[in-house]
């Protein structure tokens, strides 16, 4: 499949999810790169305990890692994902970082209700695109999300899990593509699955976001810093 034509669902709901975006051969790449970057113990991103415990996220993460895995390069440098960011944010589209979110089986985490990108920075400022190797389904937690709260200031979150109205979950399979406004209230169900339940996620910027753009997640408890 070549680069998505319409992403009025994006800029309309602040997510759209196209089915199928990877091929088969793509997709054994994504698959093995992310075995082989979740291995690498070593090179996973220091954890900040308290907002472990406060978000309920006890992923491991690996931040701007995927250069040292050959099939992860290939796949965040290609020209599918070039002409899908660049579809988004045109000639301004510029590589922000990337993540890849390992759950492990047999822990049941979950990621609270947040944004990736504070309000005030607006919408369409970054982009996550994301990957799922694994897939996801019920057992293994989708990723909820609140259509239109990328462009509303006060969105009902009140609670770090709580059901929020007019939310979806999302199953987003194998070789699906989701491109998710950073600023649209998000969160990751629990995986209840005796299977790991990875998220691998290029995100891209336009060129005038500020750097930093990324820097503050907004969470039903407050703004974190994630650099402090
Ligand atoms: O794991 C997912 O489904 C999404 C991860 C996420 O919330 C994020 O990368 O901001």
């Amino acid at each position: 499949m070549n680069a998505p034509t319409d992403l009025s669902p994006l800029h309309r709901d602040g997510f759209v999810l196209l089915r199928q975006f990877l091929d088969e051969g793509e997709h054994a790449q994504l698959a093995h790169g992310c075995r082989l970057l979740a291995g690498r113990v070593a090179d996973r991103s220091p954890v900040d305990p308290v907002f472990q415990s406060e978000h309920g996220s006890t992923s491991h993460t690996f931040v701007n890692k995927h250069s040292l895995v050959a099939e992860l390069n290939a796949i965040a440098s290609s020209r599918k994902i070039e002409a899908v960011s660049a579809q988004i944010f045109g000639a301004d589209a510029v590589f922000h970082m990337s993540l890849l979110q390992h759950n492990e089986a047999g822990r049941s985490q979950a990621l609270a209700w947040h944004r990736d990108v504070a309000f005030r920075f607006g919408a369409m400022q970054m982009c996550n695109l994301l990957l799922y190797p694994l897939g996801t389904d019920r057992q293994r937690g989708g990723i909820r999300v609140v259509p239109g709260s990328h462009r509303t200031e006060h969105v009902a979150v009140t609670d770090s899990f709580a059901p929020v109205a007019g939310e979806r979950e999302l199953f987003p399979q194998p070789r699906d593509l989701l491109i998710l406004d950073g600023a649209c209230y998000h969160a990751v169900s629990a995986n209840r699955s005796l299977e790991d339940r990875m998220a691998f996620n290029l995100r891209f910027r336009h060129r005038q976001a500020p750097k930093e753009v990324t820097r503050y997640g907004e969470y039903p408890t407050g703004v974190v810093d994630y650099l402090s």
